[in-house]
C-alpha cells in the first residue's frame, strides 16, 4: 500500500499528528532522523491505524501515492531548511512539502517561493493547539497555493477540531498567510493571558479574594460571555493546592512568565506594517518585566501604595476583562488584514475567527461574535463598530474606567486594562496631541505638516519670523 501522506519528525508534534491522521482511516508514511523514534512509534500505537514506516529518505517518498504529500514537523529555523534540501531533490514536479511547525512567515514566503521554482508546492500550515490538539483535533492555517490546498485539504479538514459540523481548518491564502496568521494567533493568545492575570490580581489583591474563591469566579464567568478554554483552565489551576506544601498552587510558582517568541514576532511584525497592536505589546512586556529579577530586586523598595483590598467588585472586573479582550482581538485582526493587503493575500478575517473556535488555545465562544462581526461587513474597519461589542463596549465604561482607576490608586500594574483604554479613548477623541508632536517634528527637524483647513504640507520658519511656506 502507498501512503496518502507522510510525516517526518516524530517528536510530540509529528507523533501525534501521524496518529491522528492514522485514527481517521488514512495510510501515514512515518520518517525521523533517529530511526528509533520511528520504530517506537509503530511499536506503541501501530495498533491505531495504518502506517508505513520508512528508515531512508528515499525509501519514505518511494512509499507516497502522488502527488507526494510530505509533512515535516521538525524543530522551525535551520533544521525545516535542511530537511526541505533532504527532501526536495526526491520529489517530483505537483509534489507538496508542508511545514507544519512554527516558522517565521518570512521564512515560509522563502521556502514557498523557492521551491515554487522547482515546481514543487510548499504550504506552511499553522497548526495550533499543541500536542493534545496535535492527537485529537488541532487548530490548522494552511498558506500555500489554492491548487495545494485541494490536495491537501480535506485530509487537514479530516483531522481537525470541529464546531458545530465546521472544521476548525480552512485555506488562508497564499505562501505565508498561514504562518502568519498562527502567529498573530499566539500574540491574541498572549494578550488574552494577560489580561485574565491583570484580572485574577486585582480580584486577589484589589478585592482580597482567595485563590479558591477567584477559582469560584472564573468558574461563573466560563458559563457567560467569557466562556473560553484559557478561562476554564485558570479556574482549574486556581484551584489546585500544592500536594507538597499545601498552599495555594499559584503561591508557590516563581513569578517569571517565560516566552519562546512568536508574541514577540507579533510585535516586532506589527511594528514594521505600522499596526497598533498595544494589547499584544503589553502582553509581552509584561513577560519580560517579570523575568527582569534584577530591576525588580532593585525597584522593590521604591515608595507608594502597597496594594490594601479595595473595593473591587468581580463583576466591574468581568467587564473591564471583557472590554479589553475586545480591544486585543481588534488589534489582532486589524494587524492580519494589514498583512493581508500588504502580501495581497485576501484573507477572510471571519475565515479566521471560525477556524479559531475550536482545537486552539483561545478557541472561545467569543469568536462566533467575531465571525458574525465579520459576516455583516467584512470590510470593517474595526471590530468595535460591531453592534454587539460597541454595546458591550458601552456596558463597560463605568466598571472599566474605574477598575483600571482603582489599580493606579491601590498600586496594582495592569497595563493591558490601562493601555486597552487608552487605545478605546484614543479612536473615540475629537482631537488628539498628535497635532502638537507633528508641531515638534517640524520644529526640530523641519518634517513639515499640514494643516485641517487647507491642502498639501507645510513648513514653519521656526528661527526667522515664524513665517510659514509650503512644501513640496
Ligand atoms: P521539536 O521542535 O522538539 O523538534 C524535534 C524534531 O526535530 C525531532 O524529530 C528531531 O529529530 C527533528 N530534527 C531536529 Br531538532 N534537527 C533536525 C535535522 N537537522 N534534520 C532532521 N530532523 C531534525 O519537536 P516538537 O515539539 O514536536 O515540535 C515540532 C514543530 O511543531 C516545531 O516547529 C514546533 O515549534 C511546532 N509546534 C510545537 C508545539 C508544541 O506544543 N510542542 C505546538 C505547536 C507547534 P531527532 O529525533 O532525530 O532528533
Amino acid at each position: 500500500d502507498k501512503a496518502v501522506i507522510g510525516v517526518t519528525g516524530l517528536a510530540v508534534m509529528g507523533r501525534n499528528l501521524a496518529r491522528n491522521l492514522a485514527r481517521h482511516g488514512h495510510v501515514v508514511a512515518l520518517h525521523n532522523r533517529t530511526v528509533a523514534r520511528t520504530k517506537a512509534l509503530v511499536e506503541e500505537f501501530g495498533h491505531e491505524g495504518r502506517f508505513v514506516p520508512a528508515e531512508t529518505a528515499e525509501e519514505f517518498v518511494a512509499s507516497l501515492e502522488r502527488p507526494r504529500r510530505l509533512v515535516i514537523m521538525v524543530k522551525a529555523g535551520a533544521p525545516t531548511d535542511a530537511v526541505i534540501e533532504e527532501f526536495a531533490p526526491l520529489l517530483e514536479p505537483g509534489d507538496m512539502i508542508v511545514d507544519g511547525g512554527n516558522a517565521h512567515f518570512a521564512d515560509t514566503r522563502r521556502r514557498e517561493a523557492a521551491l515554487r521554482e522547482r515546481g514543487l508546492h510548499f504550504v506552511g500550515a499553522g497548526i495550533s493547539g499543541g500536542e493534545e490538539g496535535a492527537l485529537n483535533g488541532p487548530s490548522i492555517m494552511p498558506g500555500g497555493s489554492a491548487e495545494s490546498y485541494q490536495a491537501l485539504g480535506p485530509l487537514l479538514e479530516s483531522i481537525a477540531a470541529t464546531v458545530d459540523g465546521t472544521p476548525c481548518c480552512v485555506h488562508v491564502g497564499p505562501d505565508g498567510a498561514g504562518h502568519f496568521v498562527k502567529m498573530v494567533h499566539n500574540g491574541i493568545e498572549y494578550a488574552d493571558m494577560q489580561l485574565i492575570a491583570e484580572a485574577y490580581d486585582l480580584l486577589r489583591q484589589g478585592a482580597g479574594l482567595a485563590p479558591a474563591e477567584i477559582a469560584e469566579v472564573f468558574r461563573s464567568w466560563n458559563s457567560g460571555r467569557l466562556d473560553s478554554y484559557l478561562i476554564e483552565i485558570t479556574a482549574e489551576v486556581l484551584a489546585h493546592t500544592d500536594a507538597r506544601t499545601g498552599k495555594p498552587f499559584v503561591d508557590i510558582i516563581l513569578d517569571q512568565a517565560e516566552q519562546k517568541g512568536t508574541g514577540r514576532w507579533t510585535v516586532q511584525t506589527a511594528l514594521d506594517l505600522g499596526v497598533p497592536v498595544s494589547g499584544i505589546a503589553e502582553a509581552v512586556f509584561a513577560r519580560s518585566v517579570s523575568g527582569h529579577a534584577e530591576l525588580r530586586q532593585a525597584g522593590h523598595g521604591l515608595p507608594g501604595p502597597r496594594a490594601a483590598a479595595g473595593d473591587v467588585s468581580p463583576d466591574d472586573v468581568e467587564k473591564a476583562l471583557y472590554a479589553s479582550k475586545i480591544i486585543a482581538y481588534a488589534q489582532g485582526f486589524n494587524q492580519i488584514q494589514a498583512a493581508s493587503a500588504e502580501y495581497g493575500w485576501e484573507i477572510d478575517p471571519g475565515a479566521m475567527a471560525t477556524i479559531w473556535r475550536g482545537g486552539c488555545i483561545i478557541r472561545a465562544k467569543f469568536l462566533d461574535r467575531i465571525r458574525g462581526a465579520y459576516e455583516s461587513d467584512p470590510q470593517r474597519p474595526t471590530l468595535l463598530t460591531d453592534d454587539h461589542f460597541t454595546q458591550a463596549l458601552g456596558d463597560a465604561q463605568n466598571a472599566w474606567r474605574g477598575i483600571v482607576a482603582t489599580s493606579a490608586r491601590l498600586g496594582i500594574p495592569a497595563p493591558g486594562f490601562a493601555s486597552a483604554l487608552a487605545y478605546y479613548d484614543a479612536l473615540r477623541a475629537d482631537r488628539l496631541p498628535a497635532a502638537l508632536t507633528q508641531a515638534q517634528r517640524d520644529f526640530f527637524g523641519a518634517h513639515t505638516y499640514r494643516r485641517v483647513d487647507a491642502e498639501g504640507s507645510f513648513h514653519t520658519r521656526w528661527e526667522s519670523g515664524r513665517t510659514e511656506e509650503p512644501a513640496n
